[in-house]
């Protein structure tokens, strides 16, 4: 009878637990990928998803492979697509924020090589209140459309 006792105990704090960690997790950072770039181009973009429990603003983001990194949004001007910088992008509670080709992405501006697919690079974002994350940016083929499957090869 005592035994029985023990168990529910332990299993009751373990599921406490379980919640506990479900509340107060953390903004992660996935499929961070970027296109080759070609030629002699000194511009790349990096696109990304982002996830928070919690209402968050990315601010700003920065690379050692590029002299800057610039957050962007597309918009039609008239009959064209332009992009222009933005202050922030903000990230709602719950709720997937997906960079990608076509909307908002992240500027690589002055490049210090080419992108060649099959790298990799460091990007670091910075969270009004999750503060930075580093992730590993993929570098996809020059037509790429998102990122490669990351669970097969
Ligand atoms: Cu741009």
């Amino acid at each position: 009878m005592k035994a029985i006792r023990t168990v529910l105990l332990v299993a009751s704090f373990v599921f406490a637990a379980a919640a506990a960690s479900a509340q107060t997790g953390q903004l992660e950072v996935h499929d961070a990928w970027a296109r080759a770039t070609p030629g002699k181009s000194n511009i790349g973009a990096a696109y990304l998803t982002i996830r928070s429990p919690t209402a968050d603003r990315l601010v700003a983001a920065s690379t050692p492979i590029a002299q800057k990194a610039e957050l962007h949004t597309m918009e039609m001007s008239g009959m064209v697509m332009k992009m222009r910088p933005i202050a922030g992008i903000d990230i709602p509670a719950g709720q997937k924020v997906t960079l990608a080709p076509g909307g908002m992405h992240i500027m690589l501006v002055g490049l210090k090589e080419p992108l060649k697919a099959g790298q990799s690079f460091p990007l670091t974002l910075n969270f009004a209140k999750a503060g930075t994350r580093t992730v590993d940016v993929a570098v996809e083929r020059v037509g790429a459309v998102g990122p490669a499957a990351t669970t097969q090869h």
